[in-house]
């Protein structure tokens, strides 16, 4: 399989909104969390279907899921990225089992949460294969610099019902970013990205992990599902303590 994109630079991410896929975790290693995956949501991997587990915020529940979520790869990478100081503040799993015919719609992540600055680094990991077929992340190279307006689409086939107008983004520029189990993409907050449904037999089994730095603010009062929104310092040290309120901690 091959993968659209190879490199991991600070100067390829600070240009076009990205960088990566570095491997993380062996075929093994991938293969086991794969497991753990489709054992928390009640199913065996061979029979993947449509779930309605609740796929957000394992981090803080499951202790095997924050230690995936802080990987000590992740850790270095994201320290690469955003800095010393790393607050780990969010998790979920982007699930499409065989034929899900929804698609994520473009967008800029920055648009949906209330955070100031908006400042994020989302690690976006393939535990299974990704790969056209079976909707791959989709990423707009260079898109990071500038917001644009999210509509509501109207599309019956999104995940989200707000995004960005199809009309808006050059499709010509995106890239498939075909991914092997285990290896990981990393992206800000502005960067278009998406993916269309899975037409393939094989499930797309992936989630994202959301980073900042201790001085950004979550203004819980705007969220609409806010309990979630638990920052973990991870790394380094909080000198703000602006979410002082709703600090974290690690499952035991
Ligand atoms: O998994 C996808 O297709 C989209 C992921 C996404 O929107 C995100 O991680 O912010």
């Amino acid at each position: 399989m091959t993968t659209a994109v190879e490199k991991f630079s600070l100067e390829q991410f600070k240009a076009e909104g990205y960088t990566g896929p570095i491997p993380v975790l062996s075929a093994e290693e991938a293969r086991a969390v794969y497991e753990r995956f489709f054992a928390e949501i009640g199913q065996s991997p061979d029979a993947p279907g449509p779930t309605k587990a609740y796929l957000s915020a394992w981090q803080l529940r499951l202790r095997w899921a924050y230690e995936l979520a802080t990987h000590p790869r992740v850790l270095d990478a994201m320290e690469g990225l955003l800095g010393p100081d790393l607050v780990l503040w969010a998790m979920h799993w982007w699930y499409k089992e065989p034929g899900n015919g929804k698609r994520i719609p473009w967008h800029q992540d920055g648009h949906y949460w209330p955070m100031a600055p908006k400042k994020n680094v989302t690690a976006w990991f393939a535990v299974g294969p990704t790969f056209k077929a079976n909707g791959c992340l989709r990423i707009v190279p260079g898109t990071h610099k500038t917001t644009v307006k999210h509509e509501n689409l109207g599309d019956k086939n999104s995940h989200f019902a707000e995004g960005i107008p199809v009309g808006a983004v050059d499709e010509s520029k995106a890239l498939d970013v075909e991914m092997n189990p285990g290896e990981a993409v990393f992206f800000n907050e502005a960067t278009f990205h998406g993916s269309e449904p899975n037409t393939s037999d094989v499930p797309r089994v992936a989630f994202s992990l959301r980073y900042t730095t201790p001085e950004v603010k979550f203004l819980t009062d705007q969220w609409s599902d806010a309990g979630r929104i638990r920052p973990i310092l991870v790394r380094g040290s909080d000198r703000f303590k602006v979410n002082a309120e709703i600090m974290g901690a690690p499952p035991a």
